[in-house]
């Protein structure tokens, strides 16, 4: 069950050839001096991002987020097997980008109880999972022993699986029930089976967008903070970014830097993911779809720009799988997982039951010319008695999503 057996990929590698010809067109074109930095391992600056944000040259930025990439994962492309568990839909934020929570004409009022915890987790016991992957509204009633108890039930039904769980959204109304010092609520929430913490509630972090989208949740600085507190105890943490909505190219460069600046203060954060808006159900109908065009730059401009971060996430249940996939020569060294229900947004499927097994990840990932690797939610590799069976039999099998 330790040590990683490398699996060969089906697909041709780009040649050494091919590789002379990208950095040639990146010497000699418009970004010359950024393939000069990401070669010497330098930083870009806030112009350079927002160079990469206005420019369409996929390719170019494709090939320059790729030597970043391959510079820190090699041809590893990361997944996990994970289920998600959204305990209750009440919430009191009222955020215009989010069609999850209860209202009027909307979803109906849910909250799990410990029962209903233990019996969702007990349905899926036949699925093996690594990662409990735990977020929600935020309610305003509930108390804090609840959120102990949860962590306590979840533990005790899959003791096996890693808990992920509360963005600092939640963290903050956590800490507001316990009244204590954040870093004594972490340091409780750990005691009772948490391992790491989720990546949203960041949204874009500036003002703007917060007083427009999001006015009664967290303030930019007080998502960062909370972050912050969470690594110095020892917590890891992912970041997000919502973009496809009212952001400014601008505001998404601000996002990124700040990250940045956040990460070099505690080393905390392993993953970045990008998160498209879906606009469905949401009071922001009126916005289209995010573009595979931008799906792609905000992964590769999040690998080029968030230079301390070790991995970036191409979230396929919110790109769809083929993006996903493509995305792994854009940046992306990591494609999410096996997801057994997502109820965040309802944009691929309409019953939730929106899932890949684990045999398919593997293929879109060895599809895409890549070695998967499988991982736990801190990116320890995991080796099974039973990888080599994953190995499709025939080199193509269609991607149905269960
Ligand atoms: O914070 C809400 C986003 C996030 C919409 O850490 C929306 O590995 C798109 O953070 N369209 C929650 N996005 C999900 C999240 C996440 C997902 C996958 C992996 C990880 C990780 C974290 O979902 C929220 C918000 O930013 N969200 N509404 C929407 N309409």
């Amino acid at each position: 069950m330790t040590t990683k057996t490398a699996v060969t990929p089906l697909a041709d590698s780009p040649s050494e050839a091919g590789r002379s010809v990208a950095h040639k067109y990146l010497q000699s074109g418009p970004f010359a001096d950024i393939y000069d930095k990401v070669m010497d391992g330098r930083r870009l600056s806030f112009d350079d991002g927002l160079r990469l944000w206005k420019s369409n040259d996929l390719t170019a930025l494709g090939l320059l987020a790729n030597l970043s990439r391959e510079a820190k994962n090699g041809n590893r492309t990361f997944y996990v097997r994970n289920q998600h568990i959204n305990y209750t839909n009440v919430c009191n934020k009222g955020c215009k980008f989010c069609s999850f929570y209860a209202q009027k004409g909307g979803p109906a009022p849910y909250t799990m109880s410990k029962d209903d915890v233990r019996a969702k987790l007990e349905r899926t016991k036949h699925i093996p999972v690594t990662e409990i992957h735990m977020v929600a509204g935020i309610h305003p009633r509930l108390p804090y022993s609840y959120y102990l108890e949860l962590l306590d039930t979840v533990k005790a039904t899959r003791p096996e699986a890693h808990i992920k769980a509360f963005t600092m959204v939640e963290l903050l109304q956590i800490q507001k029930l316990a009244q204590k010092p954040m870093s004594e609520v972490l340091l409780e929430l750990k005691a009772h089976g948490l391992s790491s913490l989720p990546g949203g509630g960041a949204e874009i972090l500036t003002d703007r967008v917060h007083d427009t989208l999001f006015a009664r949740k967290e303030t930019a600085t007080e998502w960062l903070e909370t972050a912050k507190t969470a690594h110095r105890v020892g917590l890891h943490t992912n970041a997000t970014m919502l973009y496809g909505h009212i952001e400014t190219l601008e505001e998404r460069v601000i996002h990124l830097m700040k990250l940045r600046e956040a990460q070099d203060e505690t080393g905390g954060f392993l993953t970045f993911i990008p998160l498209a808006f879906s606009s469905k159900g949401t009071k922001l109908e009126h916005i289209p779809p995010t573009t595979g065009m931008l799906d792609l730059k905000a992964i590769a401009i999040g690998r080029l720009m968030l230079d301390n971060f070790p991995h970036i996430k191409a979230f396929w249940m919110m790109i769809t799988p083929p993006v996903a996939q493509a995305a792994q020569w854009y940046g992306a060294d990591d494609i999410d997982g096996t997801i057994v229900e997502y109820e965040i947004t309802h944009e691929i499927a309409e019953d939730n039951q929106q899932q890949l097994t684990q045999r398919q990840l593997v293929q879109m990932i060895l599809e895409a010319g890549r070695d998967p690797v499988e991982r736990d939610p801190l990116y320890n590799v995991i080796e099974r008695d039973d990888s080599r069976t994953l190995l499709p039999e025939k080199p193509r099998m269609p991607l149905v999503m269960a």
